[in-house]
C-alpha cells in the first residue's frame, strides 16, 4: 500500500463505546449489546478510512479497553487470580469486589494509559488468537482486507519487565503469523515503540533475535515493524538487518535515516498522531523524499488514537483556527493527499495556513526579568506558622470535593442557554458552602472550596485564558472509558482577568479557618493540552507560568493565606531519552518557580504530585521549592516514605487511596501514619488522602475523612504526651 496509519481512535465520534461499556459494567446491557456496538464502530471505521482512500487499512486496533491488556490476553498472560471471574478481561482492567485491578500506567509519553502485563513465573504463555484473526474475518466480511496490529514481543515484554521470557513469546508470535498466513492475510504489523527509548546492548541484541526469528519463518505475511514517539537511534541499523520487509519510522519526531534501507519498505510517518495541526506539506514532501529505501509508503507517526476523530464536529471553532487544525479525519486525508502527491510529483493540494505573529524568549524573555527566588524556608516557615497557627499534623485534602451529576447538568445548561449564569453562580456558591461546612464539621484544618466550577483541573484554566480554545466533542481515550478534551493551546497565552479569586475569597468568607486556593501548573498545563510547535515548549510553558503567577499574587492580594499549585504531570513530560532529562527538568522547576515565587514569605505554597515512584524526579520536586508537597503513597504501601527523606519542608504522603470507593479503617490510616511518622519529623508530616475526591460520593468523602481525623487525633494526642 502507498498510505496508511498506525491505528485509529475507538471510543467512537460520540463516545459510543464509553457508554456501551459503562451500560454492560452497571448491568444496564448485555455483553451482546457491547459487542454489538463495538462491531459497529469497527466497521464505520474501515469503511471511513478506505472512504476517504487510504489503501492499507489497519485492523485489530480496536479494543474494548486497552490495546496491551489485549496482547497480554492473546499470548495467555492472564494471571490465575482472574481466570474464575466471571469476566477476567474487565476484572484484569477494572477489578471485581474481591479483586484488585491489575496496575496501569501511562504509554511512553502520551496521555494514554495502558494494563501493565503481569507476568511471573507461574505465567504459561499460550496464543490466543481469536481477537486478530476474527478482526480479519469481520473486515473481509465487509470487502476490506486489512493488516492486524498487535504490540511487537519486545515492547510488550519490556512493558511487563519480562524480556528474559522472549523466547518463550516468541513461539507464540510464530503461531499467530502462521494462523494470520493461513488466513491470507499479507502484512502484520508490531508495534514496537520501546525501540525509541534508550535501550542496553542485551535489549538490542533481544530485538535482534527476536526479528531473526520470526523472519526465518516459512509461511508468514509480511513483517511490518512499527516504532513510535520518536527516534529509532541505534535500534534501526540493528533492525534493518534483520528480515523484516517494512520499518515505520517518526519522521515528526525524528530525523530521516542517515541509513539506506536497501530494499526495505519505510512506512514514513510524516503526519503526526500527537498534535491536531495540519501537516505543512514541503516538509513532509521533503522527508518522503529523503528517506533511502526500496519503497516509501505515507503514513502517520504514531496511531492516531491520540487524536480526537473529526474537526467537522467543531462548528464553534473560530474558522481562522480551524484552518490550522487537522483532527484523525483530516490526518487520514492528508496521507492520502500526500501520497498521491508523492507519486504523481504534484503540489500539495491545500498549503497549511500561515500561523499569526509569534513571541519567542529567543534572543531574550519578553516578559520582565524576575527572580525565581523565594526567601529562606525558615523565614517563611516563620511567617506561615504565626500567621495559619496550625495544629501539629494538619489535615487538608488535596482540593476537589464530589462532583455531582446536578453540577455537571447545570453546566451543560448554561452552555445551551437554558439556565442563566447568575442563577448557576448561585448554585456553585451553594455547593461551595456545602464542602466548607463538611469540612469544618469533620474537623480539618486547612479548607478548600472544592472546585464545584471547574470541569477539568486543565480545560478550566484553558477556557479562562487567552491563546486557547476548547473543543465540544475532540475527546481523546485516556484509559477504558475514560477519556479528556484537551484545549488546544494556540496563541500567546495571557490572562485577561481573575480565574479563581471569586470562588476562592468566597470559601475564606464562610470560614475563620484559612482556606487553600487551587491552581493548576504550568507543565500540567501544557502538557494535558495540544500544543502549537512554532515555538520551543519551554517558551509556551514559561507563558502560561506568568499568567499562573499573576494569578497566585491576585489571590494573596484577596487575602488568601495558602495557594496550591499542582504539577500531577510534571513527570509525564519526562523526554523518553535520559539525555534530555536534565534540561527538562531545569526548565520545569523554573517554570514552577517563576509561577509561585511572587507569593510572599507569609503565604504557604502547596504542590500536589500524583505518583509514588517519584523517586526519579525526586531532586526536581525539591527544587520546586513549595512549602508544602502532598502526594501519592496510599496505593505503594508508603514505598515513597523511604525516598523522601531528604525533603526539607512540610509533606503530605496520602493517607489512603481515593482512586477505589473503599472507605479506610480508622487503623489502616493510623498505620500509614506511624509509618510516615518513622520517616519524617512530626513538626514536617501533613495528614491527606492521595489525591482529589471528584470522582467520588460525599457519603464516601465523609466517612473516609472521618476516619483521617479519628486517627490523627489519637497520633496528636500520643506525641503530645
Ligand atoms: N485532566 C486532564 N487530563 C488528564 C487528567 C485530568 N490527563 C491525565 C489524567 N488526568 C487522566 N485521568 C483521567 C481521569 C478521569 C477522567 C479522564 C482522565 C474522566 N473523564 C470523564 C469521562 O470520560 O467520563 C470526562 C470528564 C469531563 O467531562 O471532562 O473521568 O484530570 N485534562
Ligand atoms: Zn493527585
Amino acid at each position: 500500500p502507498r498510505s496508511t496509519v498506525l491505528g485509529y481512535p475507538r471510543i467512537g465520534p460520540r463516545r459510543e463505546l464509553k457508554r456501551a461499556l459503562e451500560s454492560y459494567w452497571d448491568g444496564r446491557s448485555s455483553r451482546a449489546e457491547l459487542d454489538r456496538v463495538g462491531a459497529e464502530l469497527r466497521a464505520a471505521t474501515w469503511d471511513r478510512l478506505a472512504g476517504l482512500g487510504l489503501e492499507g487499512l489497519p485492523s485489530n486496533t480496536f479494543s474494548l479497553y486497552d490495546h496491551v491488556l489485549d496482547t497480554a490476553v492473546m499470548l495467555g498472560a492472564v494471571p490465575k487470580r482472574y481466570r474464575a471471574a466471571e469476566d477476567p478481561y474487565f476484572a484484569m482492567a477494572r477489578g471485581t469486589d474481591g479483586l484488585t485491578p491489575l496496575r496501569m500506567t501511562k504509554w511512553f509519553d502520551t496521555n494514554y494509559h495502558y494494563i501493565v502485563p503481569e507476568i511471573g513465573p507461574e505465567t504459561v504463555f499460550e496464543l490466543d488468537a481469536t481477537k486478530p484473526l476474527g478482526e480479519v474475518r469481520e473486515a473481509r466480511a465487509l470487502g476490506h482486507e486489512t493488516r492486524p496490529v498487535v504490540v511487537g514481543p519486545v515492547t510488550f515484554l519490556l512493558l511487563g519487565s519480562a524480556l528474559d521470557r522472549l523466547e518463550e513469546v516468541l513461539g507464540c508470535y510464530e503461531e499467530l503469523l502462521s494462523a494470520l498466513a493461513a488466513e491470507g492475510v499479507s502484512w502484520v504489523q508490531l508495534d514496537e515503540p520501546a525501540l525509541v527509548a534508550d535501550r542496553t546492548p542485551s535489549e538490542l541484541a533481544a530485538v535482534r533475535a527476536a526479528y531473526e526469528r520470526l523472519g526465518a519463518l516459512a509461511e508468514r505475511p509480511g513483517l511490518f515493524v512499527a516504532s513510535s514517539f520518536g527516534d529509532l537511534g541505534e535500534s534501526l541499523p540493528v533492525l534493518a538487518a534483520t528480515p523484516v520487509e517494512a520499518i515505520g519510522i517518526d519522521l515528526v519526531r525524528g530525523g530521516v535515516p542517515e541509513i539506506d534501507l536497501g530494499d526495505k519498505t519505510v512506512v514514513a510517518g510524516v503526519v503526526s498522531g500527537r498534535d491536531v495541526w495540519r501537516t505543512p506539506p514541503e516538509r513532509a514532501l521533503a522527508a518522503l523524499g529523503a528517506v533511502r529505501a526500496a519503497r516509501v509508503t505515507v503514513s502517520t507517526s504514531c496511531s492516531l488514537l491520540h487524536v480526537p476523530y473529526d474537526l467537522e464536529a467543531e462548528p464553534d471553532l473560530d474558522a481562522a483556527l480551524k484552518e490550522r487544525l487537522a483532527f484523525a479525519e483530516q490526518k487520514v486525508a492528508e496521507v492520502v493527499a500526500l501520497s498521491r502527491a508523492e507519486r504523481h510529483a504534484l503540489p500539495a493540494p491545500r498549503p497549511a495556513a500561515v500561523p499569526p505573529a509569534l513571541t519567542s524568549l529567543e534572543g531574550g524573555d519578553p516578559y520582565p526579568t524576575r527572580a525565581e527566588e523565594r526567601g529562606p524556608y525558615a523565614v517563611r516557615a516563620a511567617a506561615q506558622a504565626a500567621r495559619l497557627r496550625l495544629p501539629l499534623l494538619p489535615i487538608t485534602t488535596i482540593g476537589s470535593f464530589p462532583q455531582t451529576g446536578e453540577l455537571r447538568a447545570a453546566r451543560a445548561a448554561v452552555a445551551a442557554g437554558t439556565l442563566a449564569q447568575d442563577e448557576y453562580e448561585r448554585r456553585i456558591e451553594a455547593e461551595i458552602e456545602r464542602a466548607v461546612r463538611t469540612q469544618e464539621r469533620l474537623g480539618l484544618d486547612v479548607l478548600v472550596h472544592g472546585e464545584p466550577e471547574r470541569n477539568d483541573m486543565v480545560q478550566y484554566f484553558a477556557e479562562h485564558l487567552d491563546g486557547f480554545a476548547v473543543t465540544a466533542n475532540g475527546w481523546v481515550q485516556s484509559y477504558g472509558s475514560r477519556c479528556v478534551r484537551p484545549p488546544v493551546l494556540h496563541g500567546d497565552v495571557t490572562r485577561p482577568a481573575p480565574m479563581t479569586v471569586r470562588w476562592a475569597t468566597y470559601a475564606q468568607s464562610l470560614t475563620d479557618r484559612p482556606v487553600k486556593g487551587m491552581l493548576t501548573g504550568p507543565v500540567t498545563i501544557v502538557a494535558w493540552s495540544f500544543v502549537r510547535d512554532d515555538l520551543p515548549l519551554r517558551d509556551v510553558v514559561f507563558q502560561v507560568a506568568d499568567a499562573i503567577r499573576e494569578e497566585v499574587r491576585d489571590l494573596e492580594a484577596a487575602g488568601v493565606p495558602i495557594v496550591q499549585v499542582d504539577e500531577p504531570a510534571l513527570r509525564e513530560l519526562l523526554p523518553l531519552r535520559q539525555a534530555a532529562w536534565d534540561d527538562y527538568l531545569e526548565w520545569a522547576v523554573r517554570a514552577y518557580r517563576r509561577a509561585t515565587s511572587g507569593a510572599g514569605d507569609h503565604t504557604q505554597i502547596h504542590t500536589h504530585l500524583c505518583y509514588s515512584d517519584a523517586g526519579e524526579i525526586l531532586a526536581a520536586i525539591d527544587a520546586l521549592d513549595a512549602d508544602v508537597t502532598t502526594i501519592e503513597s496510599a496505593r505503594s504501601g508508603a514505598r515513597v516514605l523511604g525516598a523522601v527523606e531528604t525533603f526539607g519542608r512540610g509533606l503530605g504522603p496520602g493517607v489512603y487511596d481515593i482512586h477505589s470507593p473503599r472507605v479506610p479503617s480508622a487503623a489502616e490510616v493510623e498505620d500509614l501514619l506511624r509509618r510516615t511518622l518513622r520517616a519524617l519529623p512530626a513538626e514536617r508530616v501533613w495528614v491527606n488522602p492521595d489525591c482529589g475526591l471528584k470522582t467520588r460520593t460525599y457519603e464516601q468523602v465523609e466517612a473516609s475523612l472521618r476516619h483521617v481525623v479519628e486517627a490523627t487525633r489519637r497520633l496528636r494526642a500520643e506525641l503530645a504526651s
